[in-house]
């Protein structure tokens, strides 16, 4: 058992920090871990990859500081291998890498483990999945973009839903149905039943949902939890 497997029982909501107020990010972090979220999760993005510019080692080794949740690093960058231990060294304690993004995928899951993190593999929307059988032993986690990644705010691709219960389907097939699913990207109060239903257990929460412009981390995470039923 370990971050990004169950470490507790059931759902689990990482606020993705990207989304949060950058004016009041410190009280925001507060507010999540008080109203119950079980990571935050940080979109680290190289602006090639993917077409935008995010989070650094900076800001993942202050939120370190700042919350003792499990920090979930989503690096969006081409050859992920070459920044693994910065994050980890950071403060991260799951890494996703694109399997998009790195030639030697189950070399780099390895490193991640070795490094001391949990390592998750994420798809992009459009991405086979098949290659999950061959490192499905080497993840605690799959990651499933519901949209193409590089901004928060966006639509959810509907072809993405289906996804998910055919990530869970590889997964059992391989003898892991304990790896967790995590989807990211427009997991809004009306599509999160659909997608927790398809076997997703780990959410991201985005504008969409608990940092909506009219919500509150509170509000919002009961009312994911209770539409979720977890
Ligand atoms: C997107 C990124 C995500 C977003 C989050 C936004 O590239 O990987 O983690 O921060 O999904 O959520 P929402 O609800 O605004 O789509
Ligand atoms: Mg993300």
């Amino acid at each position: 058992m370990n971050n990004a497997q169950d470490s507790k029982a059931g759902l689990r909501i990482f606020p993705s920090l990207m989304c949060f107020d950058w004016t009041r990010v410190g009280a925001t972090l507060r507010e999540v871990e008080k109203a119950g979220a079980d990571g935050i999760h940080c979109d680290i993005m190289d602006g090639s990859f993917v077409p935008n510019f995010t989070l650094g080692t900076d800001i993942v080794r202050t939120v370190r500081k700042h919350t003792d949740l499990p920090i979930d690093c989503h690096l969006m960058c081409w050859r992920p291998e070459q920044h693994i231990e910065s994050f980890r060294k950071a403060g991260a304690d799951i890494i996703s890498i694109h399997a998009e993004a790195t030639v030697h995928l189950q070399r780099v899951l390895d490193a991640i483990r070795k490094i001391g993190a949990s390592p998750a593999v994420a798809f992009n929307p459009h991405t086979p999945l098949d290659c999950l059988r061959y490192v499905a032993d080497d993840v605690d986690m799959v990651m499933l973009m519901m949209v193409n990644p590089g901004f928060a705010g966006q639509k959810l691709i509907p072809a993405a839903l289906p996804r998910i219960s055919e990530c869970a389907e590889i997964l059992r097939g391989a003898g892991r149905g304990d790896v967790a699913i995590q989807v990211d990207g427009s997991v809004s109060f009306e599509k999160a039943p659909e997608m927790v239903g398809l076997g997703a257990s780990v959410l991201v929460a985005g504008t969409s949902s608990v940092l909506a412009p009219d919500m509150t981390p509170r509000k919002g995470i009961l009312k994911l939890r209770k539409l979720c039923g977890g």
